[in-house]
């Protein structure tokens, strides 16, 4: 094969002869088959193996790169990591995907098959778990000191079946044939402390020592998954702790008969990285949930520490210089109270001396305004689990609200407003509140977030520390969402600007000038149209659905919340349904919805939702009056791989939170990178999407912020709108009969009812005529084929500002304080 013409620089070559003999040595001699006797699933394990000798070769460099510069580093604190499958991920970032197919192919299979066999790394559950994996790629690829830190869960978020048209959960069980990628570190095995109580000393000199004796230790076991780089020179961690008894065994009962007491306090410890909580933008409120961040902060703490002092002794006078944290929401927010206890307590430095590095190191990020996600644990518990740490904190919230009398003098309701901890009939800690006082920088992730979060969410923070609270707008890995999902984009888009784009996400405005051009509009469409072949294709074979190509893919895929509004969508598909069949003739162009979702297993309504989705969609996909025009398609399981397949089939993309509920989104970016359109309200990221792609080429509609607040302080009334707009009505009123659920009405009817009894919290009812509108708008523009080409062209030619490498340039430069340190070729 001829080398073919490249702007990026690469750590390693391998050519296809080589790879070949790698593939194949594997499988002999790693997963003891041979050629004959092989199944996808050993050629994809042998082809992993192959993949990892040249991940590790640039992990060794890469570490002893750091370790001989003494680098400051990042260490994001993330209680999930939503990764995805990673073959496909590291042969694009160390440019072998091609050597890899021809090489698979000289052996007689096929690479896209073998990447099939690899599952999902669901170790998140939507928005902030993906991003924590965007950013340690953007990092690596920014050759930039940095460690992801987390829980090695044995199983990930559930598998969601739909059965009858309701979501079933189903265990996940990612790890069940191995994990190729990643390595077990038994050297770096760490305690952890839990329970117990705390006893005062009086030391020498007069001064007061706490010593915590914990009623339990467990273990935390860390696993490294490599982090490859785009261009494969820099491979940083991501090091995920797994909980093991600490005695292993208690040889004692299990000799004097106890077999199965023998096991208990194992199968106990075991279970903190057990499973991942299913839960996204709620709170778990859960005692399992609370160790399990306790436990991964403390051994990565721990690990931290380690590092540090081989370098540096005990002298701590560095640590800041060379640490920074960034706390991944509240979750891991514990780590600031453990650290003071390992400063305070073990270090035995003073309490200002402790106080000024943990809060030169701490940065934390905010991901929700809403009130139902913000983690407050009862004082009681933290009290049972960690005593020391709430001691600490109590200590925290002293000084702090001395602070806040020097500014307020004598006002006791700021103080209560701000306090760490709050009062009320069971005392709550308040986690939000101390990651902002314990961290020298705050971040909402995007504009009119970080806003929100100024003015709403922590007011006289901002009067107290003016500076601290600032913005970094989201981004995503280009890499894994165009180059590596769309690759007949990818090859368009190098044929017209170079292929370093993935590096340096400006250069897609490149192809901004050939919008109109009819040959690059009719290329675009094509690899569009092909897309939604393989889409159509994945619908057929899921669900049995026939869907034309020809028709819009109107695609809505996130976590199902009522703040996400996919039933505003549903309510506009049984409209469409309900105008097709009052008139044959109802002007509309052919359109497709696509919908991906998983609800929260304890989220009544939100599986209410899906359940209405697939019944509404049962009936007109087999109602032959409608159905030329009109499918509805829910796609089971709702993945990161399956968003691979998903995001290069969209023409449109539906982005319609309340204003003000979304703190930004990210599939609003991939799915316009992809060339979608999106239709949306100005929440979260959609502002700013809007802002680079221009009005004409996006669909705004519904209420601001302000007129989402107005509206409600003006007393909203759900009820208006029912008997304003007879179509509202008619919909509504039809989710009450037993039209969609022959035999069962009523099934779908808590739907309307939390629509108009119980207030539409989300002013559902108020947006829909101009979401109606909207849409009415897309379908106009989709028919004038030019005109809906160019816009395609030009939102993926503004997507540059929302590359995740931008949004780590922004903490690079505001917040951590960072060099890259690119690693030496031996
Ligand atoms: C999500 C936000 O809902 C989404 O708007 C944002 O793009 C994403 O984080 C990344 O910043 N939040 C979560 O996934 C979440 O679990 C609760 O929030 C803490």
């Amino acid at each position: 094969m001829s080398a073919k013409k490249t702007n990026v620089d690469r750590g390693v070559t391998i050519n296809k002869s080589e790879f070949k003999a790698a593939v194949v040595k594997h499988l002999h001699c790693t997963l003891g088959t041979d050629e004959n006797k092989a199944n996808n699933h050993a050629w994809w394990k042998a082809t992993c193996a192959a993949m990892q000798e040249q991940v590790l070769e640039g992990l060794r460099k890469t570490q002893k790169t750091h370790y001989l510069n003494d680098t400051r580093a990042v260490h994001y604190f993330s209680a999930e990591f939503l990764m995805g499958r990673l073959l496909s991920n590291n042969l694009q970032n160390f440019g072998l995907f091609d050597v890899a197919n021809a090489a698979l192919n000289e052996l007689g299979i096929s690479l896209s098959d073998v990447l099939e066999e690899e599952p999902d790394m669901a170790l998140g559950n939507g928005g902030l778990g993906r991003l924590a994996a965007c950013f340690i790629d953007s990092l690596a690829t920014m050759e930039l000191p940095a460690i992801g830190y987390g829980i090695h869960y044995e199983h990930g978020l559930f598998r969601q079946e739909i059965q009858a048209g309701a979501q079933i959960e189903r265990p996940d069980s990612w790890r069940d044939y191995g994990n190729p990628w990643e390595i077990c570190r038994p050297e770096s095995i760490q305690e952890v402390s839990l329970y117990g109580y705390v006893e005062t000393k009086y030391g020498e000199n007069g001064r007061i020592q706490k010593e915590w004796h914990p009623g339990h230790i467990v273990k935390g076991i860390p696993w490294d998954i490599p982090v490859v780089g785009y261009g494969g020179k820099t491979v940083n961690v991501l090091r995920l702790w797994q909980s093991k008894a600490s005695g292993y065994f208690n040889w004692d009962v299990f000799n004097a008969g106890g077999y199965v007491d023998a096991q208990v306090e194992n199968v106990q410890a075991e279970t903190i990285s057990k499973v991942l909580y299913p839960n996204d933008e709620t709170e778990a409120g859960k005692e399992l949930r609370l160790i399990q961040q306790y436990f991964f902060c403390a051994c990565s703490l721990k690990d931290i520490i380690r590092r540090y002092k081989r370098a540096h002794g005990d002298d701590w006078s560095r640590f800041v210089d060379q640490v920074v944290i960034q706390l991944n929401d509240t979750h891991p927010a514990i780590a600031i109270p453990e650290l003071m206890r390992i400063l305070v307590d073990r270090a035995e430095l003073d309490w200002d001396k402790a106080w000024a590095i943990c809060t030169k190191v701490f940065a934390y990020t905010n991901h929700t305004l809403l009130p139902e996600a913000l983690e407050r644990w009862p004082a009681r518990m933290l009290e049972k689990i960690l005593p020391r740490h709430l001691e600490i904190i109590y200590e925290i919230n002293h000084r702090f609200m001395k602070e806040v009398d020097k500014k307020w003098p004598g006002d006791n309701s700021v103080k209560a407003r701000l306090s760490i901890i709050e009062e009320g009939p069971e005392k709550m800690v308040r986690m939000g509140h101390l990651s902002v006082v314990g961290s020298y920088a705050v971040n909402g992730v995007a504009e009119l977030h970080s806003r929100l979060v100024k003015e709403n969410l922590f007011p006289e923070f901002d009067q107290l520390w003016p500076g601290k609270l600032t913005n970094v707008t989201n981004g995503i890995t280009p890499r894994r969402w165009l180059k590596t999902c769309n690759p007949a984009l990818s090859k368009l888009i190098d044929s017209k600007v170079g292929d370093d784009w993935p590096l340096d996400l400006k250069k897609l405005a490149g192809i901004e000038k050939y919008a109109s051009n009819k040959t690059f509009q009719k290329q675009f469409m094509q690899v569009k149209l092909q897309n939604k072949k393989v889409l159509a294709e994945e619908i057929k074979q899921s669900l049995g659905i026939d869907v034309d190509t020809d028709a819009i893919f109107d695609v809505q895929i996130k976590r199902l919340h009522e703040y996400k509004r996919q039933h505003l969508a549903l309510l506009y598909i049984m409209a469409l349904y309900r105008r097709l069949l009052e008139n044959p003739d109802y002007d509309m162009h052919p359109r497709v919805f696509i919908f991906g979702a998983k609800a929260a297993p304890g989220y009544k309504l939100a599986k209410d939702i899906i359940f209405a989705i697939n019944k509404v969609a049962d009936k007109i996909n087999n109602d032959a009056r409608v159905n030329q025009k009109l499918k509805v398609a829910f796609l089971p399981n709702y993945r990161v791989s399956l968003a691979e397949k998903m995001i290069p089939a969209a023409d449109v993309s539906e982005q319609i939170s309340t204003a003000g509920k979304e703190a930004s989104g990210t599939g609003n970016m991939k799915l316009a990178l992809n060339g979608a359109v999106t239709i949306g309200t100005l929440d979260g990221a959609n502002i700013e999407i809007a802002e680079e792609v221009g009005d004409e080429n996006i669909f705004i509609f519904g209420l601001t912020v302000d007129e989402v607040k107005a509206l409600k302080a003006s007393g909203y009334k759900p009820y208006d709108y029912y008997y304003k707009n007879a179509e509202i009505k008619a919909v509504l009123d039809w989710l009450e009969t037993d039209y969609f659920t022959p035999g069962k009405p009523g099934a779908l009817a808590s739907i309307k009812q939390s629509l108009l009894d119980h207030g539409d919290q989300y002013l559902v009812l108020a947006d829909y005529e101009a979401y109606s509108e909207a849409q009415e708008a897309v379908d106009k523009a989709y028919r004038d084929k030019e005109r809906w080409a160019r816009m395609a062209i030009i939102n993926t030619a503004k997507m540059g500002k929302f590359t995740s490498d931008r949004s780590i340039k922004d903490y690079v430069e505001r917040i951590w304080k960072l060099n890259a340190c690119p690693v030496v070729k031996e």
